[in-house]
């Protein structure tokens, strides 16, 4: 068909208008307690087939700090209320960008690692997970930071307590939205 790289060309228009897209959000984090001066930010892009996460923390002790999507959108409670992971399928843990959703939980993003200066930085891309449609929806969840390692063992890592904590929300209620 002649027509067709036309109209293909106009539908991209109307699927980038600002309204229609709904692709972004983040997550502020904060420390569970006040003497936790944990901060930082995550944000969540949908890309094909999945879900782009972009951490950037403050503040943690330097090493590994288990990085998971909890199941509730709330850290009140020292980070307790966040709830267990989000496990939709109720499968093993493990590290979703290799295990995938048979053998990980959905927000199962192993480890992120904080330098001397307690700063740190992870990129992590989750296959088959996404903002609002489908099981493995994660906005209004919770982003945990561990105080311990990641593991990798069940149920939850052997991770221990919970650090640091944020909400995933849209990225157009973010008052400071700078993208
Ligand atoms: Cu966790």
């Amino acid at each position: 068909m002649r027509y067709s790289l036309g109209m293909f060309l106009t539908s991209g228009v109307l699927f980038l208008s600002p309204c229609a897209w709904a692709g972004q959000a983040k997550a502020v984090i904060s420390g569970t307690m006040p003497e936790l001066k944990i901060s930082g930010e995550i944000l969540l892009n949908e890309e094909n087939g999945g879900l782009s996460v972009e951490a950037n923390l403050t503040g943690l002790t330097p090493g590994k700090h288990a990085f998971h999507i909890h199941e509730n959108g709330s850290c009140a409670d020292a980070g307790k209320a966040a709830g267990g992971h989000f496990n939709p399928d109720k499968v093993t843990h493990g590290y979703m960008p290799k295990d995938g959703a048979m053998r990980a939980h959905p927000g199962d993003m192993g480890n992120i690692e904080a330098g001397a200066d307690g700063k740190a930085t992870l990129n992590v891309f989750l296959p088959e997970v996404a903002l609002t449609e489908g099981k493995y929806a994660v906005l209004g969840k919770s982003v945990i930071v561990h105080d311990k390692e990641d593991d990798f063992s069940q149920p939850t890592g052997n991770a221990g307590g919970r650090v640091g904590c944020g909400i995933i929300e849209a990225a157009s209620d973010a008052s400071n939205n700078a993208y």
